[in-house]
C-alpha cells in the first residue's frame, strides 16, 4: 500500500512577514486548497493513508473555518486513514475535538474528530495492515520502544536532525534526487522538547522509515540498510526563506520505495545577478529576467544584486526601485542590493588582473559572453548551468523565448520533465511503484 507523508502546513499562519496583505490572503487560501486537492488525489490514486508529522496548524487555536475545511476534506475521504502527530505549533488542536476535550466545541460547530483520523500519541504504536506506525515525542519514549522484525515499521517524529545539514544542502540544490546517505554514527535527532537521541540509537533496530516534520525543506536520507528518513517539508512555499521544490513524499510499504513529488503551486527561486556592465534600468531588468529564467510568474524571486554599477553613480538601483522593476514578472519579489557598489566607491577593488580560466567547450558566442562576464569579477560560478544560460543569453531569440529555452534546459539538467512538473498532481499518478532507490 502507498502512504503520503506531509507536515508543516502551518494552516492559519499570517504569512505577512513575507507577503503583503493580498498576497498573504491568496497564499493562505492556496495552502488550504493544496491540502484539499492532495486528499482528493489520495482517493483517486487509491492511497491507503496519510501521515501528518506535525504543525498542520500554526497555532493551538486556529480559525474555526480552517479547522472545519481540514476536517471536511478528511471526512470526504473515508477510505483514507490519516495519522496525525501534533507538532510544537498545533499541540492541543485535535485534543479539543476528542469527546473528552476540554475546549469549547461550539466554536467548531460541534465538529468532532472523523473516524478515519488516528491522533497519534508519543510512545504509542498503531497497526495498519502489515505496517505499524509508532509515534515518539521525547527521546525517552523512543528509547523504550521495540520494533518487530517482520512488520513494516514507521516512526513518526517532529523535530530537527543534527549532523546532516551540510550534506543535505547540496541535495537541496538539485531537488531531492541527490539526497544523502548518512554516516550512521554521526548526528542525531532533537525533539522539540529539547531531548535528543543519537542516530546510533535509532539505526539497526528494525525501523523502515522515519516520517519527520519540523524542517520546512524537503530532505530524504538513508540511515542504515533498511532505514530511510524523510522530511517532506512544507507542501507549499510559505515565503522567501523556503527555497527549493515543495511537495510531499510517497512511501510504498511493499516495495519500500520512498519518493518525493512536487505539489507546490509556487516555488521560491534564489538568484544572484552581477550588475557589471549595466548602465540603465531596462538593461538591468533584462539581465535579471534572464538570470531568473527558472522562475515564472507564479513564483517568488529572491534576488541578490552584486558587482559594480557602471551607470550614473546617483542612480545606483535601490531595493524598492529594483523590486518594482520586476514586480509584474513574479508573484512576489525580494531584492538585496547591499552587494552593489557604485563606480566612484572608494572601496572599489581592482580585479582587472583576475580572470577565471575555463575549459568548457561552448559555441563561440557563448564563450565570448562568458569571457565578457568573467573578465571583471572574481568568484563567478562557471557551472554547466551558468554556461548554458550564457550561451542562450546571446542567442538570436526574444527575451521570452530565451527564458523558455533556459527553463526547459535547466529542468532537463536537473532530470525533471518541466512539462510534467507544471502539474505536480500528474507526477503523483506516475510515482506509483517506480523504483528510485538508486538515487540515494
Ligand atoms: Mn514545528
Amino acid at each position: 500500500m502507498r502512504l503520503i507523508l506531509t507536515a508543516d502546513l502551518h494552516l492559519g499562519s499570517a504569512l505577512t512577514t513575507n507577503f503583503n496583505t493580498e498576497q498573504a490572503r491568496i497564499r493562505s487560501e492556496e495552502i488550504m486548497e493544496s491540502f484539499e486537492k492532495l486528499v482528493k488525489s489520495c482517493v483517486c490514486n487509491n492511497v491507503a493513508g496519510m501521515i501528518l508529522a506535525g504543525d498542520v496548524f500554526d497555532t493551538p487555536h486556529p480559525p474555526a473555518v480552517l479547522l472545519r475545511r481540514f476536517l471536511t476534506a478528511i471526512k470526504d475521504a473515508p477510505r483514507v486513514r490519516f495519522f496525525v502527530l501534533p507538532g510544537n505549533h498545533d499541540t492541543g488542536v485535535f485534543d479539543s475535538l476528542m469527546p473528552s476535550g476540554t475546549h469549547d466545541l461550539s466554536a467548531f460547530s460541534g465538529a468532532t474528530l472523523p473516524a478515519n483520523v488516528c491522533l497519534m500519541q508519543g510512545g504509542k504504536a498503531y497497526s495498519f495492515g502489515r505496517t505499524v506506525l509508532y509515534a515518539a515525542q521525547t527521546a525517552s519514549e523512543l528509547r523504550q520502544m521495540t520494533f518487530l522484525r517482520d512488520t513494516v515499521n514507521i516512526l513518526v517524529m517532529h523535530g530537527t536532525v543534527s549532523g546532516v545539514a551540510a550534506a543535505s544542502s547540496a541535495g537541496a540544490e538539485v531537488g531531492i534526487a541527490s539526497a544523502d546517505v548518512m554516516a550512521r554514527t554521526s548526528g542525531g535527532f532533537v525533539f522539540t522538547d529539547g531531548t535528543r537521541i543519537p542516530f546510533s540509537e535509532i539505526v539497526n533496530r528494525g525501523l523502515d522509515l522515519l516520517a519527520l516534520g519540523h524542517i520546512h525543506e524537503s530532505r530524504i536520507f538513508k540511515l542504515d540498510k533498511r532505514l530511510k528518513a524523510a522530511y517532506p517539508g512544507s507542501p507549499e512555499c510559505r515565503g522567501f526563506d523556503e527555497l527549493g521544490p515543495k511537495g510531499v513524499c510517497v512511501y510504498d510499504t511493499d516495495s519500500k520505495n520512498l519518493s518525493f513529488i512536487r505539489t507546490g503551486k509556487r516555488t521560491c527561486v534564489q538568484v544572484t545577478v552581477n550588475v557589471q556592465g549595466i548602465e540603465t534600468m531596462p538593461d538591468l531588468k533584462k539581465r535579471i529576467l534572464l538570470a531568473a529564467s527558472e522562475a515564472n510568474s507564479r513564483d517568488l524571486l529572491l534576488l541578490k544584486l552584486v558587482g559594480t554599477w557602471e551607470g550614473d553613480a546617483n542612480r545606483v538601483p535601490t531595493r524598492t526601485e529594483t523590486e518594482s522593476l520586476i514586480a509584474d514578472s513574479f508573484y512576489a519579489v525580494r531584492v538585496d542590493v547591499s552587494g552593489v557598489q557604485s563606480k566612484e566607491s572608494p572601496f572599489r577593488v581592482d580585479v582587472s588582473g583576475v580572470r577565471k580560466v575555463t575549459t568548457v567547450h561552448a559555441p563561440a558566442a557563448g564563450r565570448k559572453a562568458m569571457s565578457e562576464r568573467n573578465s571583471g569579477y572574481v568568484g563567478n560560478n562557471l557551472s554547466l548551468r551558468t554556461c548554458f544560460k550564457d550561451i542562450v543569453s546571446v542567442a538570436d531569440l526574444s527575451l521570452e523565448e530565451k527564458r523558455a529555452v533556459i527553463r526547459l534546459g535547466l529542468a532537463a539538467l536537473d532530470g525533471r520533465d518541466e512539462l510534467a512538473a507544471l502539474d505536480g498532481m500528474r507526477d503523483f499518478e506516475k510515482s506509483g511503484g517506480e523504483e528510485t532507490d538508486d538515487v540515494y
